[in-house]
This record gives C-alpha cells, structure tokens and sequence, in this order.
C-alpha cells in the first residue's frame, strides 16, 4: 500500500515541479490529489503520463491523506495547513509562515535528516527559502570537518524565485528593449530587470538587511548549527531559473582546498564540477531541470587564518523548493509512516 499524497498549489511554478518530480522519483503514491484556488479549478496539471483536474482547496477533507504538500504562500498556508494538520495529514510547506516557529522542524534531507521525528510537534514541516537550500548543502559537510565560523555569501537569484509574473517581465521587458514603443516598465520588480541586476530581494527589515538576506541568516542556523555566523547579499539577476551563489567560508581548523574538493565530492546530494580550465564551472542554464547541487571554484582564500571560496548553483524550483519538498516527503515516509 503506498500513500496518499496531496499537492496544494497546484497550478504554480513549483506545485507543477513537485508533481513532476513525485513522478520522476517514482513516489509511491497511491493516490495524488492536485489542489488550487477557486479560480484554477478543473485546471489540467501534468502528474508523469497522467493528467489532474484541480480541486477546490476551500473545503477540502484532508483525512485520509497522509501529506500534503503546500506550495500557496504564506497567507493561504496560514488558513489551510492547520486544516489538513488537524485533519491528521502532515503538511510539508514550501512558504516562510512557520520556519522560525521552534516547535516546528526545518528540513534540508541531506542535512538534518533527524528533525523529522519533530513533525509530531504540529503535523507541520517547513521547506526552507531556495537560497539557503542549496548552500547548506555545501556547508553540512565542510562543517562536519573544519566547524565553521563565518561565511560571508553573495547570491545571483534568478528571476523564477518571484514567480510567474517575473519570469514575464523579464521575458516581456528584454524583448521590448529592442522594439521602440514596446518597453515594458517594472512592475513585479523595482527597477529593470532586463540585461541588469538589483540588489534587493523581499522586503527591507529594521537592521538594512533584506528579509531573503535575514532567512539566509536564520535558516542556515537552524538547520546547520546556530554557533554560524552568516552575512548575506542578495541579488536579482536576469536569469529565469537557477540560483548561483559565491560563498566565503571562514573555519575553526585549516581545511585544503583538495581536501575540501574530496568532502564535497562524496557528499550527498552535491556534484563537483571544478576544473581551472574555461568552462571547467556550473553556470545557472545548466543546472536547469537537474536534482543536484553543483559546486565549483573550490580554492584557498589566504586572506584570512582558515578560508575557503565556492562557487554554488542549483535549480532554485527543484533543490530550492519542490525537490526539497519532495525528499521531506520521502524522508517522512520512509522514516516514520513507513508505508509503501
Ligand atoms: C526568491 N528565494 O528567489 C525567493 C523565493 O521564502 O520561500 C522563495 C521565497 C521563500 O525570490
């Protein structure tokens, strides 16, 4: 007997995501059941070589379920997961709502696998922000070896993070550029996106920090090791998918960059992609559509006792949201429900 899995939200990016990627790992799934709001319902969403209607979330009876994925934002999460968490079906959501909540765990598979036993705290587990996903990947094991003290993190976020409305303004605003009298003018952003970059990701906090800097910061703590001190910058590039990010690692112990190289190489969910040659890197467009986490640049930073560079990209809907989810789910059944 396998599960009964619902997936909420559908209709959006990474609703559609989590139930390519229920098929393409072969989930065992008895029964998925595709949710959306009012106005998607009888949409069509693509589930392997099947095809869903989308039901009405409002109203929907969870029991009998075993999770549900929830990928609707904060606002719709707030007024659903407790619905279905009551209704005894677990809930592993994709929004920010409950992360910081202590009672509830915060999962990155390869990381944190124990946490899981904590989802009895609430019937609820939490997905982390895209940008941290893929960075504590990298970290966990390094961690594991050297203890980590600071990492100071850039980010190169692609435009799909801000869903499927900047994904057409990039597209939309790029092409205009090039027709007089077609420029389109920002609106899902703050400033052009086309052919720029803009320093600025969820909205500005008291400290100067913007909150997607600030999750990065907390996140990793929870997830990782609270002793980690993290610094974060994040930026908007005209990608459509796949987050990069350059990650300054300060260490406790010296850690060599070939040692480092080896660490990673063995860790689970990363590939090493790192020759010093042209190319010899992961760029975003190529880490589209895959399950991994790539690292490369790995090498020395000599300007301070213990450092190390990186250079980290992921599929920001994959690693960084519905794969993630994905994996919890997995995690959750193999480790406690264990069905199927
Ligand atoms: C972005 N990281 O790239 C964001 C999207 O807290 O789940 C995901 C926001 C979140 O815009």
């Amino acid at each position: 007997m396998g599960y009964k899995v619902v997936v909420a939200g559908a209709t959006g990016n990474v609703g559609r995501e989590m139930l390519n990627i229920l098929a393409e790992r072969q989930f065992p799934a008895d029964e998925v059941v595709a949710l959306a709001s009012r106005r998607s319902i009888g949409t069509e969403v693509s589930y392997g070589d099947k095809t869903l209607k989308c039901k009405d979330i409002e109203g929907f009876d969870f029991t009998g379920y075993d999770m549900a994925l929830f990928a609707i934002g904060s606002d719709a999460t707030k007024k659903y997961a407790p619905v279905a968490a009551s209704q005894g079906c677990v809930v592993i959501d994709n929004s920010s709502l409950y992360r910081y909540d202590p009672e509830i765990p915060l999962i990155v598979p390869e990381v944190n696998p124990d946490a899981v036993e904590e989802y009895r705290n609430k019937m609820i587990i939490a997905n982390p922000n895209c940008s941290t996903a893929q960075m504590v990947v990298a970290l966990k094991p390094l961690h594991d070896r050297a203890r980590i003290k600071r990492v100071v993190v850039s980010t190169y976020q692609s435009v799909s993070g801000a869903g499927k409305e900047a994904i057409d303004e990039l597209w939309d605003q790029t092409k205009g550029l090039y027709v007089p009298g077609q420029e389109v003018e920002p609106s899902k952003f703050t400033k052009q996106i086309a052919f720029n970059v803009i320093p600025h990701i969820d909205v500005f906090m008291d400290s100067g920090d913007t909150k997607e800097e600030w999750k990065m910061v907390a996140e990793t703590k929870k997830i990782v090791d609270p002793a980690i001190k993290v610094t974060a910058t994040c930026v908007r590039v005209p990608v459509f998918v796949g987050h990069s990010e350059s990650i300054n690692i300060e260490f406790e112990d010296f850690l060599d960059e070939d040692e480092a190289r080896d660490i990673l190489r063995e860790a689970p969910g990363i590939l090493v992609i790192d020759k010093r040659e042209p190319g010899g890197y992961m760029t975003p467009v190529e880490a589209v559509g895959e399950f991994a986490t790539y690292i490369s640049r790995i090498r020395q930073d000599s300007t301070v006792e213990n450092g190390l560079n990186l250079w980290c990209v992921s599929d920001n809907l994959r690693k960084g949201a519905a794969l993630n989810a994905v994996q919890i789910a997995e995690l959750l059944g193999n480790r406690v429900l264990k069905k199927g």
